[in-house]
């Protein structure tokens, strides 16, 4: 949902309504439905092609966000609407996000903060011995703009850092490329962190082969999208203890968590909130707008991504 200040960001763009379900869009009498040539759409409930006919003068969906997997691209290129969305502004709160649960993960922050808290550490209990994070090596999966900005913070930690992406990337010495071979970067790490784009092509990406390669110390981190793991061979590798834990802000029925993660305790459970923090959605607001503006006023788009 737009916040307050979202919502008056846009409207300073120009008239807006607010028509967030499809039930909603929908009901628009059509003449309101004619006048629409904007969408500033935030989460992640799909837009597919039916959803853009319902406004034959729609010009541009503005993402909020910088994956944009709920819009059906190809639909919109069809149709003469860019779609644009919000880079780079998220990538240190979503790196931030993955160390922050890695570090979490390993030394139980969660379970010591309540060990204090209910009185268990008072009563003359130590908390059991952890896991150390730093100069372990961890694999990024995707090196990307946040893939890169979560290699470089691994570095800090002493890391040793591996990677799969398209292409080689132009990195410090001593970071190893494993082509788009996941399954190899898996046989080489302990932590394993998701930063791929959403989408159909990167479904599964980290697939059930790879989950199984990293083996019993494997952490799977994933601050991606939930399709972008095979969530259910995680779940089924975590059950067994073929991998050691998991740390997920994002999931396949979001914000519906499978019940067996719940049940887990080996595993870290956020509510998708790598990029919320109040200076990054407020520059992700302002970049939303940016393009907004930039159609109306007919100017290039500053961040297209058809
Ligand atoms: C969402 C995100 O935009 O940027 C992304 O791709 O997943 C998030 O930052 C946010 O949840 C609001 O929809």
């Amino acid at each position: 949902y737009f916040t307050e200040d979202e919502k008056a960001r846009i409207e300073a763009v120009g008239p807006a309504v607010l028509a967030g379900t499809p039930e909603a869009r929908a009901a628009m009498p059509e003449a309101a439905r004619l006048a629409i040539r904007a969408i500033a759409n935030k989460g992640h409930k799909p837009i597919d092609g039916a959803a853009m006919d319902l406004f034959p003068n729609l010009r541009v969906i503005a993402q909020f966000g910088v994956g944009y997997d709920a819009i059906d691209v190809a639909a919109a290129t069809a149709r003469g609407i860019t779609v644009t969305n919000t880079p780079d502004v998220l990538n240190e709160d979503v790196a931030d996000l993955a160390l922050a649960m890695m570090l979490a993960w390993s030394r139980e922050i969660v379970k010591g903060d309540g060990w204090v808290r209910n009185g268990t550490w008072a009563s003359g209990k130590e908390l059991p011995l952890n896991r150390k994070m730093s100069g372990a090596t961890v694999g990024i999966a995707g090196m990307g703009r946040i893939g890169r900005a979560i290699a470089d913070r691994c570095a800090a930690f002493g890391m040793e850092v591996h990677y799969t992406s398209r292409r080689a990337k132009d990195t410090p010495e001593g970071w190893t490329y494993h082509g788009e071979d996941v399954v190899a970067l898996a046989k080489a790490v302990e932590w394993m962190v998701v930063a791929v784009v959403g989408g159909e092509k990167t479904r599964g990406y980290l697939s059930r082969a790879a989950i199984d390669a990293l083996g019993p110390r494997g952490v799977v981190i994933n601050i991606a999208r939930g399709t972008c793991l095979d969530e259910e061979a995680l779940i089924e590798a975590l059950e067994a203890g073929r991998i050691a834990g998991a740390g997920l802000d994002v999931f396949y029925n979001e914000p519906h968590v499978d019940a067996r993660l719940i049940a887990l305790p080996n595993v870290l459970l956020q509510p998708h909130q790598a990029s919320s923090t109040v200076e990054t959605r407020r520059a992700m607001s302002i970049a939303q707008c940016a393009n907004l503006k930039a159609y109306f006023d007919g100017e290039p788009f500053p961040s297209a991504v058809n």
